[in-house]
């Protein structure tokens, strides 16, 4: 008998799932149509821009020369992601990024991420200077709404060229509400890192960037997944702000080899530096007949701050030099450019070398 019943039953559930369907079961498609995510892509040049003269070209090409509304064709799944607008605010190589170019490029990305109708920034970079960027809007903009730099190792002329897929996965980052509140971000070869603490570690692989502490999480078909939360002080949680900042100072960085010249701290005093970056050796050696000279530079009121010529590790206070004792700073694990970018905004303020010292612990 319970036999009988069950079949019935699973007839009358069979016969009732036939009619929910024939009946129009209420469609999917009758979903609100919900609006996508507004990301505005800001062009600056670099190879994701670039092109050669043959698909076997990935390394000689010229770069800066493809207009951002052709890079966001180029991308026809980006429509998939986000609504993607772009505008093209520097057309150049990054080596030939200067102070005045980051500040533009800075109170840009302010007013957009201003916008209530903008949900993220995406910004094509070359990948010579990107870290210096990205650590440098990490410092200055004051939003949670994610900022996304990203480059390409290749032309989009080349052979496996990696710009449209880094371009897709920047624009998934960009778009994604997970993203927010994690500072500055860098999307490249499927990772996304901290634009604090991401440098370029290979000249000539797709794979060029890394973070020491590793990548935050990575975008893998248009998903982000992430495994880790920046640790040092950034955008929102700045004490800077690229609204009151109209120039920065000047930065040296003097980078350091056995038998080097002294003469180089005479030249960063020369150029008008206000901090002078030392990539020493090993943990930021100085060598013995170098000492005094940059004592003296300490002394005519210019910042000296210690960081490593070494790619990993970081610098340790007051071990191989008496930093409390020559009033020097030590850079923490930045590497040196980054250190340039940190001393040169902290130093619109005027900051007292102890105070430069927090500011490196803290960023
Ligand atoms: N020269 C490099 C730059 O513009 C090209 C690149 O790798 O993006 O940073």
């Amino acid at each position: 008998m319970n036999e009988r019943f069950f079949q019935l039953g699973t007839a009358l559930r069979a016969l009732a799932v036939v009619a929910w369907i024939g009946l129009g079961a209420p469609s999917v498609h009758a979903q609100v149509a919900v609006t996508k995510p507004q990301v505005v892509v800001l062009a600056t040049g670099g190879t994701i821009a670039g092109a050669g003269a043959a698909a076997t070209n990935s390394a000689s090409y010229q770069a800066a020369k493809v207009p951002v509304d052709k890079l966001i064709a180029g991308v026809p799944e980006l429509a998939d992601v986000a609504q993607v607008r772009g505008e093209q605010v520097f057309q150049i190589a990054s080596e030939s990024f200067t102070n005045e170019k980051l500040v533009q490029l800075g109170k840009r990305v302010s007013q957009l991420v201003r916008d209530p109708a903008v949900n993220g920034i995406v910004i094509t970079h070359g990948t010579d200077t990107l870290e210096e960027t990205a650590f440098f809007l990490n410092l200055v903009i004051r939003s949670d709404k994610p900022v996304v730099v990203v480059g390409s190792m290749r032309p989009g002329t080349a052979m496996s060229a990696d710009g449209m897929l880094n371009l897709y996965n920047a624009v998934v980052v960009a778009a994604d509400p997970a993203s927010r509140g994690k500072g500055v971000l860098v999307a490249m070869s499927d990772e996304i890192h901290s634009g604090r603490d991401v440098a370029k570690r290979i000249n000539i692989k797709t794979s060029a960037f890394g973070s020491q502490w590793g990548p935050l999480g990575m975008s893998v078909e248009g998903k982000t997944f992430w495994f880790r939360l920046p640790a040092k002080r950034h955008t929102v949680n700045s004490e800077f702000d690229i609204e009151s900042i109209e120039t920065l100072p000047e930065v040296a960085i003097v980078y350091g080899y056995g038998n080097m010249t002294t003469e180089l701290y005479d030249a960063a005093l020369r150029s008008g530096a206000k901090a002078v970056v030392n990539a020493g050796t090993g943990n930021g050696s100085v060598p013995n007949y170098a000492v005094e000279k940059l004592k003296s530079v300490r002394a005519q009121g210019v910042q000296v701050i210690r960081s490593s010529r070494v790619a990993d590790g970081f610098v340790i206070r007051n071990a191989e030099q008496p930093d409390d004792k020559y009033d020097w700073v030590v850079a923490h694990d930045l590497n040196p450019q980054k250190a340039k970018i940190l001393a040169a905004v902290a130093l619109t303020r005027g900051v007292s070398s102890q105070d430069l010292q927090r500011i490196f612990w803290e960023y």
